[in-house]
């Protein structure tokens, strides 16, 4: 009996001494099943109970089945123990410094061209004009005949095009928007159309791709005066106040008289530089009165109304602006160079 209670009281001390030193659950558990398990030194104990005297078997088994209880239960608050450190540790090390500041997330930005295009919206609608979008994919019809453009007409070779078959093309310029706003409104009109043009085209001053705002004014006594004032006003606004305006003589098929615009320099206002080739002028855009055949094509009679339109190229308004050398650095997309423009619309 005392041989054998002397062995319990070594299992227990052994047991409490082991499961101290067990700083993992895994090692725990693996006392778990050396103590307790079928090959354990306990349930040897009482697999031996058949060899003592009868009598003394239900003390024995009462303290082995004790000692396996409080084994049990020691197994157990380590293990509890060991979850708490655990936790306690992940608080620590897992913390969350809320005081620190962010990483900060890159934030994009609007391409020069958008900027640009913006910003030229946004001097006309201030003038009352509204804004109109038409199709890319446009008729012959309509980008041509409606400006003024037979077949034959030598004007077209002025927009070398793109088309898709002999009556359908990729627009060479926003006018066919111009002729549809005209076809489905009465005057006084004053649009601006925007939007992309297609012309094969490829080099440092010409993208087959590029985009256009084009404007028109069409109501009683428009004059090349009303298109001179209201381009000096735009000029004014889109590069800076003192920027001065001048018309130089010029031809297109859809306006008469027409003109090309220059505006002065706006790099080195009017000294002359590289970016005015030392003029002090530079070009921006082509307009005129618009031509009566237009109108009357359109059903406005042209007896009664007149107008004025014009049209120019966002990526060339914005080679001047930033004085950016070759057209296509604008359609390279390196965002070195993109994000170097931080202006909001
Ligand atoms: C330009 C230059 C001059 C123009 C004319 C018309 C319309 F619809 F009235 F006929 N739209 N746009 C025009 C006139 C465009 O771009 C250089």
């Amino acid at each position: 009996m005392s041989v054998i209670s002397e062995k319990i009281q070594e299992i227990l001390a052994y047991a409490k001494s082991r499961l101290e030193e067990s700083n993992e659950a895994g090692d725990v558990n693996d006392m778990r099943v050396r103590l307790l398990g079928k090959s354990g030194e306990l349930t040897s104990l009482l697999r031996g109970l058949k060899d003592i005297p009868p009598e003394e078997r239900p003390g024995v088994g009462k303290l082995v089945n004790e000692a396996r209880d409080s084994i049990a239960s020691m197994i157990e608050l380590r293990l509890a123990l060991l979850k708490r450190l655990e936790l306690e540790r992940k608080i620590r090390d897992e913390r969350i410094d809320v005081t620190l500041s962010g990483k900060g997330i890159k934030r994009g930005s609007y391409h020069p061209c958008t900027l640009v295009r913006e910003e030229i919206l946004r001097v006309f609608i201030s003038l009352g004009f509204s804004v109109e979008q038409g199709p890319e994919i446009e008729s012959d019809y309509y980008n041509f005949r409606r400006m003024n453009m037979p077949k034959d007409h030598p004007a077209r070779d002025m927009q070398d095009t793109f088309y898709i078959t002999p009556d359908v093309l990729l627009r060479t310029h926003t006018s066919p928007v111009q002729a549809r706003v005209m076809d489905k409104s009465k005057p006084p009109i004053r649009v601006v159309c925007p939007g992309k043009v297609y012309r094969p085209d490829d080099d440092a001053t010409h993208s087959p791709m590029f985009q256009q705002v084009e404007g028109l004014v069409v109501d009683k006594n428009i004059t090349l005066c009303d298109l001179k004032g209201t381009l000096e006003c735009a000029a004014k606004e889109l590069f800076d106040s003192k920027t001065k305006i001048r018309f130089r003589p010029s031809y297109f098929p859809f306006t008469e008289p027409s003109v090309e615009v220059d505006v002065t320099c706006p790099v080195c206002h009017g000294k002359g530089c590289r970016i005015c080739k030392g003029t002090g002028w530079i070009e921006v855009l082509g307009a005129g009165v618009v031509n009566p055949a237009v109108l009357r094509d359109s059903g406005i009679d042209p007896d009664i109304y007149s107008g004025f339109a014009f049209g120019m190229g966002v990526e060339r308004i914005a080679m001047i602006k930033y004085g950016i050398p070759d057209m296509r650095i604008l359609f390279e997309n390196d965002a070195r160079f993109l994000s170097g423009f931080k202006e909001e619309i």
